[in-house]
């Protein structure tokens, strides 16, 4: 199958040019205000849109992306917190592992259930190591997924981990300090991570400001997903104009 979003994100990288995600919280998004939400999205440096979250309560997985996409030229990728949330309307899914914790269940089941949905996709599946770092606060991924997070001070647990993901074949590598962190993750951490590994980096969680989005770049991410703060404050999007 094509790799079409992944090889653009490889070029990227290899460009040195910055991407940024917004996340999308199906829970937390009204169908309605979609159409204005991406204006403001379109009007900013956003390079894609990730769909997802760690329950997705009201159903509303398929609904949001089918609007999204109507609304949208950008990639729309499902970032799924279970296989349940896998849809077709989108373009793409980052079929996530959570290497940091030791939960099978996050490791391996979710995705062999997931099989069925995917067997005959036309979403484009890019195999994704999925690290979730200490960010201050009990985050919804650790309560679902049951696993704990690692500590930002144990830096070698952390490039090692995202180093056994390269190894094992995963294609991006995401840092994650849980969405509506308290710390996001440490540019030590970033910086020891972007310079080992070959495969694109993928950055989330407590990013709140212009200046620390330009930190997290400068130390290595080539990719930093948002959420919480354009859920807070639209005008969010407005410091980040192109
Ligand atoms: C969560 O990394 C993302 O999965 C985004 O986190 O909501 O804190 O921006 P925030």
């Amino acid at each position: 199958m094509k790799q079409v979003i992944y090889e653009e994100i490889v070029k990227a990288k290899k460009g040195n040019q910055k991407l940024l995600a917004v996340l999308i919280d199906p829970d937390k998004m009204e169908v309605d205000h979609i159409p204005e939400f991406f204006k403001k999205v379109h009007a900013s440096i956003i390079t894609h849109v990730f769909v997802g979250g760690s329950t997705d309560v009201k159903k509303k997985m398929e609904t949001i992306v089918k609007t999204i996409k109507q609304h949208t030229y950008l990639p729309v990728l499902i970032f799924p917190g279970s296989h349940e949330q896998i849809t077709e309307t989108a373009d793409g899914i980052l079929f996530l592992s959570l290497l940091s914790g030791r939960n099978p269940k996050y490791l391996i089941e979710q995705q062999v259930q997931s099989v069925e949905k995917l067997i005959n996709t036309s979403l484009e599946i890019i195999p994704t190591g999925y690290i979730l770092i200490d960010g201050g606060v009990k985050t919804a991924v650790q309560r679902v997924s049951e696993t704990e997070p690692i500590s930002q001070d144990t830096i070698e647990v952390i490039l090692h981990t995202a180093l056994a993901g390269q190894f094992s074949g995963k294609q991006l590598i995401y840092l994650e300090a849980g969405s509506g962190a308290k710390k996001a993750v440490k540019s030590e951490i970033i910086q020891e991570v972007s310079s080992k590994l070959q495969i694109p980096l993928i950055v989330g969680g407590g990013i709140r400001s212009k200046k620390q989005l330009n930190e997290i770049y400068e130390a290595g991410a080539n990719l930093v997903v948002i959420g919480t703060a354009f859920e807070e404050n639209e005008d969010f999007f407005l410091e980040l104009s192109v």
